[in-house]
């Protein structure tokens, strides 16, 4: 056990990070490295995390380092190589005597986090640091959080992965194949129900999803609204909203952008816009990405789109264009 890694987890106390928490230590999401988590709440919770950290330490986990927790985002930012970013006021709250509904309540109110976060990370961040945005609305927080924080060598990411799990999954029932069959799987856009799973692209036990589906009718009357609605499923099913499974997108990131991406493959994540496959520059876009030898991770650019695609895409990304005008105030 060699190097270390220090990991800040926002939103410690609630569902996801209880599933996510603990694996970040268990020596398969960082491999042999010691990892040292700083744990973030709001002041009215940050009690319990006490509680959360007598657990790990009873759980033996010889590849955890020191733990700590704090309600003080700036303190805890010194030195992280990782900022999960799970934290946010959910919708259906009452935040300061009002009842939060609106799409454009919770792109004001968590923006305003967003915005103090990301200058701690720029300012206090290592500079090749990588922010995973898990917290709604993902891709916005991510935008204001990376402009506040300035600084281009760190990687801005908000969460797709759990919409590429998803999508492979109804796609490998349909198959009758396993998940781990279903490569290229691509989340294009916003993580909404907007987003534009990508079956054309994916590659099913070494055939194009187009040979292997053949089929356009299913794919748009049930597969994209399986995958678009899933989130809601699940919280129609389960009373709550999606955790250990949005736990294991996290973790799944992680390990691919820390683990070179095997050709013919690539991961979901939405990251800022260069202008590739005609998004307007600097939004947080659902791209396919490749962790290439050097660590590096790149989009990769060489997919393409049907006019089908094409037309879905176009959606998610005016949606996109539409939360960056909502926050623009945000964006000094
Ligand atoms: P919980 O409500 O269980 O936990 C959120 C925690 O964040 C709470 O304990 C709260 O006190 C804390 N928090 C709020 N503001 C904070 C701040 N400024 N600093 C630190 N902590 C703060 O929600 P949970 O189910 O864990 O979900 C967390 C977020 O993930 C939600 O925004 C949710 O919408 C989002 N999701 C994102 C997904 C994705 O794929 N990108 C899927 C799952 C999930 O819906």
């Amino acid at each position: 056990m060699s190097s270390r890694v220090k990991v800040v987890v926002t939103g410690a106390a609630g569902q996801i990070a209880y599933s996510l928490i603990p694996r970040l230590v268990d020596g398969k999401t960082f491999g042999n490295k010691i990892v040292d988590l700083c744990l973030v709440e709001i002041p009215q919770v940050v009690s319990k995390l006490e509680g959360l950290v007598m657990e790990l330490e009873d759980s033996y986990f010889p590849h955890m380092g020191e733990v700590t927790y704090t309600d003080n985002f700036d303190e805890a930012s010194h030195d992280a190589d990782w900022f999960l970013l799970v934290g946010s006021i959910p919708r259906g709250i009452v935040y300061e005597g009002k009842k939060i509904e609106e799409r454009s309540d919770l792109l004001k109110i968590n923006g305003g986090i967003f915005v103090n976060q990301g200058k701690a990370i720029g300012e206090n961040g290592k500079d090749n640091a990588k922010i995973l945005v898990v917290g709604n609305p993902a891709n916005t927080n991510a935008l204001i959080g990376k402009n506040a924080a300035g600084k281009d060598s760190q990687l801005w990411m908000a969460m797709t992965m759990l919409d590429a799990s998803r999508a492979k999954s109804v796609i490998s029932k349909k198959t009758n194949t396993n998940v781990s069959e279903v490569k290229n799987m691509i989340i294009w856009g916003n993580h909404s129900p907007t987003m534009y799973p990508d079956v054309e692209n994916a590659v099913i036990n070494g055939k194009s999803g187009t040979e292997a589906i053949n089929d356009m009718t299913w794919v748009e009357n049930a597969f994209l609204p399986a995958v678009q609605q899933r989130g809601k499923s699940v919280i129609d099913a389960r009373g709550a909203s999606s955790a250990t499974s949005a736990a294991k997108a996290a973790l799944d990131t992680i390990i691919a952008c820390e683990n070179t991406t095997e050709a013919g493959d690539c991961f979901s994540a939405a990251i800022a816009s260069d202008g590739s496959y005609g998004v307007p520059e600097g939004l947080i876009c659902g791209y396919p990405l490749m962790t290439l030898e050097d660590g590096s991770v790149e989009i990769k650019r060489d997919i393409s789109l049907s006019d089908f695609a094409k037309e879905r895409f176009q959606l998610s990304i005016d949606e996109l264009s539409s939360e960056r005008e909502a926050v623009k105030h945000l964006m000094k």
